[in-house]
């Protein structure tokens, strides 16, 4: 049995807390690892994954333990007895704590340790090219591998469970739609469901505008959050007749994928909720973390180059990349919405061609922990 450390601080909003915990649950629950997620703050966690705040204290084979990130530099966490896991990751340049630093290197010395630092999900180039790379640590030597997920085989892959696409079968789209739609107060039978999630730095009264726009009637599951609150106000001074909108709550991260399953377009942000959005095959729109120098828009184009290639007519083409330059860089195209939805069926097409090939990708559990074994076994 395995031991591993993941070290996670969350920089903003919930994917950096929601990615660590979907990988920590698969190596759980999928190897079999004993795993501490010491994080620096649990409520985040807690918000999108209830079940963290009665998971265990210390290693416990096959189960998660959430431990706090102290800011003691010389007890991290409480539980900490000197000693490095076997495998052991730095999320997103978290920085392991210099304790720790110098637990890896009395282990290293006597028997192998993983170390590895996790990057972002991106489609740029230099996913590819530093996915494996070793970096020796300063002061005391040891490797620390450089892991970035991507969408190729060069890359660590991404963040699917085993029993995703079983998860996200079309089959149980109406059982879930049924079900969730009358917990939240929505209407299971309306023709066109837009799920929301989205950052307030998009332009969401010119959003409401176009929405208003377009008669075809609209239903907006709109998740919590500043971005809804604002899209709400600006349908409710649209007087936009054709729109309905329904507030949905926080749902645990576990039935995040249903949510998304059960709509039939998603407006979604970040890393993770765009790729669950993708792995349950709907048309999506991508509202990403917004970043200086607009480093974000280098990241969506990187990202545009592929996904445009699993949608094989022009029209939607256009209209997907349109309306992502909407949303991002509050592109001038007043009609993207209703260009978007013209081209509905051929978005819904490249999103299951889309789908097939992100479970053609390696996922991200099974491609660290393959090479921890290898470097637990050197
Ligand atoms: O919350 P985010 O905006 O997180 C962001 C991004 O990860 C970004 O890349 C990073 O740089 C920045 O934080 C610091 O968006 P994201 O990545 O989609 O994460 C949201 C998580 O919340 C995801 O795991 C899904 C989960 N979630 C639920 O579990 N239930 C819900 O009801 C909702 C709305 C989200």
């Amino acid at each position: 049995m395995r031991t591993c450390d993941m070290f996670c601080r969350v920089i903003d909003n919930y994917g950096d807390a929601g990615v660590s915990w979907r990988l920590a649950q698969a190596f759980a629950a999928e190897y079999g690892w004993a795993v501490r997620l010491i994080i620096d703050d649990a409520a985040v966690l807690t918000a999108i994954a209830p079940a963290a705040s009665n998971a265990p204290a210390d290693f416990v084979p096959g189960r998660v333990a959430v431990v706090r990130w102290l800011e003691d530099p010389d007890r991290p966490f409480a539980g900490f007895k000197g000693l490095a896991a076997d495998v052991v990751l730095e999320l997103f340049s978290c920085r392991l704590p210099d304790v720790y630093e110098e637990a890896i290197a009395r282990r290293t010395a006597a028997s192998p340790c993983a170390v590895f630092a996790l990057d972002y999900l991106t489609a740029e180039a230099y996913a590819e090219e530093g996915n494996g790379l070793p970096s020796p640590h300063p002061r005391f030597g040891y490797d620390k591998t450089f892991l970035f997920p991507g969408f190729s085989n060069k890359t660590c892959g991404i963040n699917r469970e085993r029993d995703l696409a079983q998860r996200l079968n079309d089959s149980r789209k109406d059982e879930v739609r049924r079900r969730l739609f009358a917990q939240f107060g929505a209407d299971p039978a309306h023709p066109f469901t837009l799920y929301y999630f989205s950052y307030p730095e998009m332009p969401v009264e010119r959003f409401a505008q176009m929405l208003a726009a377009d008669n075809r009637p609209l239903q907006i599951l709109a998740a919590p959050g500043k971005a809804s609150e604002r899209l709400k106000r600006a349908l409710a001074a649209e007087k936009a007749d054709c729109v309905a909108f329904v507030e949905a709550p926080m749902v645990p991260q576990d039935e995040f994928d249903d949510v998304l399953l059960a709509c039939d377009a998603a407006l979604v942000r970040g890393e993770d909720s765009v790729l669950r959005a993708q792995l349950a095959g709907i048309p999506m729109i991508w509202t990403l973390y917004p970043q200086s120098e607009d480093t974000h828009l280098v990241k969506l184009a990187a990202f545009a180059r592929l996904y445009v290639q699993a949608i094989d007519d022009a029209a939607s083409r256009s209209a997907w990349l349109a309306m992502e330059d909407f949303v991002n860089n509050a592109g001038a195209c007043s009609d993207a919405w209703t260009r978007w939805r013209n081209a509905f069926i051929g978005l819904q097409k490249g999103a299951r061609v889309w789908r097939e090939r992100l479970f053609q990708l390696p996922a991200l559990a099974d491609s660290i922990a393959q090479l921890a074994e290898k470097k637990l076994k050197s």
